[in-house]
């Protein structure tokens, strides 16, 4: 693909240098017709829109933090002796990547830098990105307020941060399951999310080749990469939670900080003495991991291992600046359950641990639902806050009824939307497929789109600063009948440009100046009679 193609017509990748020339942050602008300004957009699809970048998945993105970790002199090359699950085809064998590690004695991390005061290259980079002051960012990651989730092994990323006065994110959940797919298709799924606008994507497998597909994503991605490390340690045992232990944890932990990944879900919260309450709900545990750990903890007849061992975990966190993605293994999973004594008390337990890695100066956001109806948001977001110290709260939809299947993502973006404008800075994203089955190209899409439109929507009624610039831009293109610059201000170019085309007669499809559309036909054109009465 040669710069945005085909998917966004009359777009063009600028960058914005800051105070170095190595600070050179990427925007997406649209080129508008006439006199109209050109409209620049936060972009994420990463160098692969850029024209004159030659993608080698085998070589990976440019290292464009390597530069800025160095000069910070804290870290130091270290290869863990981890047993690591992979096949024996390696592909980035000839890399020899060299994974750091924190010095001894050091602290590597964004918090712990925003809380001695030092503005870092990152910060800088995300001020420009987001329309803020540099001094504002840190300030925010200072007091817990946003993330930035980057692990010192993933130079290839694009600082980006989470955190409520910021633009609202996205994540894509991708990967491959028991069923398969390749890898090359799993790289291309990142790619293809945040060609759409994910700001973070989640690599979720299970699947065969485990290690290697998320080397090859990592070292790919432009975005920040999460994953749930108790995924890969159960498919170590080969799925049987039995085998389950601190030990083998600890060491995918490692496995996973050493390749990169920016953030993990961790079910901590899912305390022994709350699985009494889960019983009395509904639908009891839909969390995967909240329910692996359920069984184990009762089968065990122990504590949550992750919960006896967090202080053991924010070391390993601290060391490689991964943030805490807190897991809401208890989340309800029908709207009767919502807001309900098991996620309430769970909220508060992930509170209790989010004052703890803060101890260690490392970032946390909160997971949270899930199945809530409309009426129960705003006290959700708002125990939120409360109990979690303000740190950002990362939520799946919530879905505001239960009967959606097949429209599911649609469902989670009315929710979104509204936990959105009341405080969570990322939207996890959910397909048409939810409930049914593994997403496609186009489910991945179209789940991207929805939730993008819902985080949009949550910014322009925070005020999120120079959110509404493409919504001017878009009514004066409506207003003065520019067809082309409305197609491509939308959030899906081509789509606007199809249905609109297969509404006219043939002999019109391809004319853009038309003062009418077919929706009410030239004659009762709404906009046109406003334009003359506007001009009478
Ligand atoms: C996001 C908010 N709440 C849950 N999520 C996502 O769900 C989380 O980031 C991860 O991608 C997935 C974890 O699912 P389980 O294991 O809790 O079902
Ligand atoms: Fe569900």
């Amino acid at each position: 693909m040669s710069g945005y193609g085909k998917y966004f017509p009359r777009s063009e990748k600028i960058y914005v240098e800051g105070s170095r020339p190595d600070i050179r942050v990427p925007f997406r602008e649209i080129r508008l017709h006439g006199d109209n300004d050109n409209l620049r957009l936060y972009d994420v699809s990463g160098p692969y829109t850029d024209p004159s970048y030659e993608p080698d998945l085998k070589q990976g993105l440019p290292a464009i933090r390597s530069e800025w970790i160095a000069e910070r002199g804290d870290t130091e090359v270290h290869l863990s002796n981890v047993a690591i699950l992979s096949n024996a085809d390696k592909a980035f064998q000839g890399l020899e990547r060299q994974p750091l590690r924190a010095k001894a004695g050091k602290t590597v991390t964004q918090m712990a830098y925003a809380r001695q005061g030092t503005v870092t290259p990152e910060m800088e980079y995300i001020a420009i990105r987001e329309h803020v002051a540099p001094e504002f960012v840190r300030a925010e990651v200072a007091a817990g307020r946003a993330v930035i989730p980057l692990n010192i092994n993933h130079p290839e990323a694009e600082p980006m941060i989470i955190g409520r006065k910021f633009r609202t994110k996205v994540n894509a959940n991708i990967g491959n399951s028991a069923l398969g797919s390749s890898i090359e298709e799993e790289v291309d799924k990142m790619q293809w999310s945040t060609l759409w606008g994910a700001d973070t994507v989640m690599d979720l497998s299970t699947g065969a080749d485990i290690h290697d597909t998320r080397e090859w994503i990592v070292r790919n991605s432009p975005t920040p990469i999460g994953t749930v490390p108790l995924y890969q340690a159960l498919k170590k045992i080969d799925d049987d939670a039995d085998g389950l232990s601190w030990e083998l944890y600890r060491d995918t932990l490692i496995e996973q900080a050493e390749q990169g990944i920016d953030y993990f879900t961790i079910h901590a919260g899912v305390l022994r003495n709350i699985i009494p309450h889960a019983k009395k709900r509904q639908l009891g545990i839909v969390s995967r991991g909240g329910s692996v750990l359920a069984k184990w903890m009762m089968d065990n007849d122990s504590e949550n291992f992750l919960y006896t061992h967090f202080r053991e975990i924010c070391e390993i966190m601290a060391r490689y600046d991964i943030t805490f993605s807190l897991g809401d293994g208890l989340r309800p999973g029908c709207i009767e359950d919502a807001n309900d004594e098991a996620q309430l008390a769970e909220l508060k337990t992930l509170g209790e641990l989010t004052k703890i890695a803060w101890e260690y100066d490392v970032q946390v956001m909160i997971e949270g639902p899930g199945h809530v109806p409309l009426d129960k948001i705003k006290e959700n977001m708002d125990l939120q806050l409360q109990d979690c110290f303000e740190a950002p709260f990362y939520t799946l939809g919530p879905l505001v009824t239960d009967c959606a299947p097949g429209y599911d993502h649609v469902n989670s973006a009315i929710g979104g939307a509204v936990i959105g404008w009341y405080g969570t800075s990322m939207l996890c994203y959910v397909t048409p497929k939810e409930h049914l089955g593994l997403p496609n190209r186009a489910d991945v899409k179209e789940g991207v789109i929805v939730h993008k439109i819902a985080a949009h929507a949550a910014d322009l009624a925070k005020g999120v600063p120079g959110s509404m610039d493409r919504d001017i831009a878009m009514t004066k293109a409506r207003r003065e009948f520019r067809w082309e610059d409305q197609y491509n201000l939308s959030f899906d170019p081509h789509r606007a440009r199809e249905y609109r085309r297969e509404s006219l007669p043939p002999e019109e499809r391809d004319q853009v100046d038309q003062h009418y559309c077919s929706m009410c036909g030239e004659r009762y054109c709404s906009m046109r009679i406003s334009e003359e009465i506007r001009k009478s």
